[in-house]
């Protein structure tokens, strides 16, 4: 089965003045952006995060700085970390995310497929369990 998220690395653009990253939908991102936004000013030890989403697609690009996700698909839990403006995370529908360790520095912004609607989200663990199993079935 395919994962439903992944590292996605961006091409640099630039010249001698610096770099710069364009992102656009259906090339280098998967999927018509509806929202941006961006979590900065993270306070130390803070942890954020800790639901799924049902349909969702976004992807999480670290401008400055770094974090890590902790993402988990019902079965397995990975933590990546991002730390660099040429990568971005992907992560599509039923998969359980949660954010920690950012840097006091860290800008994380986030491109979304659709409009903010919290009925999206799934914020009880074994609720997101369930979803999975349903889908399998
Ligand atoms: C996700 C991770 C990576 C809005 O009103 N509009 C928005 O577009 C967003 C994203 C949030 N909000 C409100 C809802 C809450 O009252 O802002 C507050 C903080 O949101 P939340 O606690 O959901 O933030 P995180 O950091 O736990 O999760 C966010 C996204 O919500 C989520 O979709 O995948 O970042």
């Amino acid at each position: 089965m395919e994962s439903n998220y992944k590292l996605v690395d961006f091409k640099t653009l630039g010249d001698d003045r610096g770099s710069l990253i364009a992102i656009e939908e259906g090339y280098n991102a998967p999927f018509d952006i509806k929202r941006v936004y961006y979590i900065f000013d993270t306070k130390q030890g803070v942890e954020r995060g800790f639901h799924a989403h049902i349909n969702l697609e976004q992807i999480a690009i670290v401008v400055k700085g770094s974090c890590t996700f902790v993402l988990d698909d019902g079965a397995q839990r990975e933590d990546i970390k991002l730390t660099s403006p040429n990568q971005g995370l992907y992560i599509k529908g039923l998969i359980w995310r949660e954010m920690k360790d950012f840097s006091p520095d860290c800008v994380l912004v986030v491109l979304a497929s659709e409009h903010y609607d919290e009925s999206d989200y799934i914020r009880d663990y074994d609720k997101f369990l369930k979803e999975v199993k349903n889908e399998e079935d």
